[in-house]
């Protein structure tokens, strides 16, 4: 692909040693650009990801980055007490020649991680092993930022996951209507406003305090985990921008939203997308063991309710994007955001269906 920027040299004004050999685009987040940079040192091929930061939706990117090093710093700390490889276990943020922990070139802003070898990070489920590895990940990730100070971090996006204020930015969507899609999609829309009730199901009790707040990822989808390829066990959390006050609850939806579909998540052909039950209760177990004890009963129990909301929310902001001319989330086809949104809504009509027993599998647990 040829790209509009100039990645060799984006990738020389990084304090990293050898001579540039290639820098092609890489995995599939929907948020930033990703590349694979590959370097010869000395005969050998050392590879790094190089992102250019979306910064439409990160609009002050020093408070990104002050997030983004202060949370790296952590994990870090906790991977070399344990005794673990921190260039494995955690994300490894490669300053610029001059110290600073992003590149602007005037009109975009850049980062650096040491890549990760030897591991995959998956789009679906394969393996139920692999899923309770991710869940494992995702809960002791948890557990660790139980003990991290709140007040450091920024809130880079706020309202992030406010399902509330998530529906009030369709509606506006819906009624400004700047693409002329509205007609198109009247049955979707008639789908989410038939299910608002549930907006305010896990807002409300973080309100009042009955479900804390506290330092969460945010983002706790499969392929923002990396697994080992040799032992094929939990090595690292990636993906941190959004390391920010949340609800455990939701960290919980999020992977379920994605892990439990055996389908794509833009899947067109709704017969191939389904709830998997099985595959819930495997990220119970998982997510249930790594958290340990600081999970309260109010959470427990709000976690079933954590995968409704995260789906719908989920659906609800691709249907926006889709009447907002696709601008947030990359999409490689038209209305490849619509396909999104439907899956989303199959599977929260799915998870409804069988919500007492979500509901039962997550309390019996201990
Ligand atoms: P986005 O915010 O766009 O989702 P991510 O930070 O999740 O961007 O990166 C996109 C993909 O790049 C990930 O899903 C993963 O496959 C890959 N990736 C990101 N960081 C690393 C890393 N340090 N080592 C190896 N692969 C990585
Ligand atoms: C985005 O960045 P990525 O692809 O891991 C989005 C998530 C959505 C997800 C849907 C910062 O995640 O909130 O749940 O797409 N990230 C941001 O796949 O908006
Ligand atoms: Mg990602």
């Amino acid at each position: 692909m040829n790209e509009k920027f100039d990645l060799a040299a984006i990738a020389g004004k990084f304090a990293i040693d050898g001579a540039y050999v290639s820098c092609i685009r890489y995995g599939e987040g929907h948020i930033n650009d990703t590349f694979k940079l590959t370097v010869n040192d000395n005969g050998k091929e050392v590879h790094y990801i190089l992102q250019r930061i979306n910064d439409r939706l990160f609009t002050d990117v020093d408070k990104l980055m002050h997030n983004i090093e202060l949370v790296t710093a952590f994990c870090r700390k906790s991977v070399e007490k344990r005794g673990g490889d921190p260039m494995r276990e955690c994300l490894t943020l490669i300053r610029t020649k001059d110290k600073k922990p992003y590149y602007f070139d005037g009109e975009n802003y850049f980062r650096v991680y040491a890549f990760i070898e030897n591991a995959t990070s998956y789009q679906v489920v394969r393996d139920p092993k692999d899923f309770y590895e991710s869940a494992v990940a995702f809960g002791s990730f948890a557990a660790l930022l139980a003990d991290f100070d709140a007040t450091q971090l920024y809130e880079v996006l706020p309202d992030f996951h406010n399902t509330k204020v998530r529906y009030a930015n369709f509606l506006r969507a819906v009624e400004k209507d700047v693409c002329g899609r509205k007609t198109e999609v009247q049955k979707e829309i008639d789908w989410v406003n038939a299910h608002k009730d549930l907006c305010g199901k896990l807002v409300d009790k973080i309100a009042s305090g009955e479900i804390p707040l506290r330092v969460t990822h945010n983002d706790t989808k499969l392929n923002n985990v990396m697994l080992d390829n040799a032992t094929g066990k939990a090595l690292a959390v990636i993906d941190l921008d959004t390391v920010m006050p949340g609800s455990l609850c939701y960290d919980f939806g999020d992977s379920i939203r994605f892990g439990c579909n055996p389908a794509a998540e833009d899947e067109p052909d709704l017969s191939k997308v389904n709830f998997r039950f099985d595959l819930y209760e495997t990220y119970l177990d998982g997510y249930l063991s790594a958290v340990g004890d600081s999970i309260t009963d109010e959470e427990k129990k709000g976690l079933p309710l954590g995968a409704v909301l995260m789906t719908y929310e989920c659906g609800m902001r691709f249907l926006t994007d889709y009447l907002e001319g696709d601008t947030y989330f990359r999409t490689h086809r038209p209305k490849q955001n619509l396909d999104r949104a439907h899956t989303q809504f199959k599977l929260v009509d799915d998870m409804l269906s069988v919500f007492d027993k979500m509901t039962d599998a997550a309390m019996k647990r201990h």
